[in-house]
């Protein structure tokens, strides 16, 4: 890992700066926050939120999104850990029904058992996380299974959520409505295997990383877990650990390869993390 200790990354834009600090008095006055995390790595994909936003918050339930990309005993063992921490967890696809449905019966358990001052108003709900863990995905699909329509821009890059944004979710008693919210960093240099983890799920974004060395994690990762469908899709003669043989295999396939026989690096690794990301190198656990 000594490799590694050098990785850090420093992205906070503005968006990011001014959506923590309103996070920071919004999570005091709402009834639950909704606390969404990338399922595949459930405990790093909380910290840079923990630290920054959760301080005094009330009502707290989990989901590990995106449970689809990760390993499914991994999930289990993390779900179980985190009941036992005393802390309600919902696994979700974020983009399923069936999922989503589980989500608003507890929402509406929860919002029907509350203990509020004025039952007349709506049970509000904070959606917090990294960047591009699905919070306003699972806003569309709640809404969805209300009969709204989608009214939250959503997209595979970090930072499509600008602003905090109200939203009615449903609007029969009790009536539910959630904030949407900007993903959460710290601000300054974030280092460490924490730090990868985020860089490597797409919470980051990718143009202020060192994607060489995120590459070169996911390598290591799927390695660790015996994960070999990489060796088939960029057609290597079997598993590797050096991230240059990796790139050149990469490169070969994906086109990023030049008349001269140089290698893109940086364009190989960006299509081997992106590859992992869309669940195409099988499903991982990072935490
Ligand atoms: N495979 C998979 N993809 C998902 C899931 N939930 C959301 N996504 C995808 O993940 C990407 C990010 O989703 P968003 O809902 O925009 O994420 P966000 O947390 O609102 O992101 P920011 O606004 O940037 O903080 C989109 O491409 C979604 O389609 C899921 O459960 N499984
Ligand atoms: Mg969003």
């Amino acid at each position: 890992m000594e490799r590694f200790a050098t990785f850090a990354f420093n992205w906070h834009p503005g968006h990011i700066a001014s959506a923590t600090k309103a996070l920071q008095t919004l999570v005091k006055q709402v009834d639950l926050v909704l606390d969404v995390r990338d399922a595949r790595a459930p405990l790093s994909s909380i910290t840079a939120v923990a630290e920054e936003v959760l301080h005094g918050s009330r009502d707290r339930l989990a989901v590990l999104n995106k449970r689809d990309l990760a390993d499914s005993a991994g999930l289990r063992r993390a779900v179980a850990a985190m009941e036992a921490g005393g802390l309600g967890v919902i696994a979700a696809d974020g983009r399923e029904r069936a999922d989503c449905a589980r989500l608003r019966r507890e929402l509406r358990r929860r919002a029907s058992a509350s203990q509020r001052e004025f039952r007349s108003l709506p049970f509000t709900v904070a959606v917090v996380g990294v960047p591009n863990a699905g919070k306003s995905t699972l806003i569309n699909s709640l809404r969805a299974l209300g009969g709204k329509r989608a009214v939250v821009g959503t997209g595979g890059a970090p930072g499509v959520t600008r602003a905090l944004r109200l939203f009615d979710v449903y609007d029969t008693q009790p009536r539910v409505q959630m904030v949407d919210a900007p993903g959460v960093l710290p601000p300054g240099n974030c280092s460490g295997e924490w730090a990868l983890k985020l860089a490597l799920l797409g919470a980051v974004k990718d143009s202020t990383l060192d994607l060489v060395a995120v590459a070169d994690y996911a390598l290591l990762a799927l390695n660790v877990a015996q994960e070999r469908a990489y060796v088939d899709r960029f057609r290597l003669a079997g598993p590797v650990n050096d991230v240059e043989a990796l790139l050149l295999a990469v490169a070969a396939c994906s086109g990023g390869m030049g008349a001269d026989g140089s290698v893109n690096r940086e364009r190989a690794a960006l299509a081997f993390v992106r590859a992992l990301r869309d669940g195409k190198l099988g499903p991982i656990m990072l935490d």
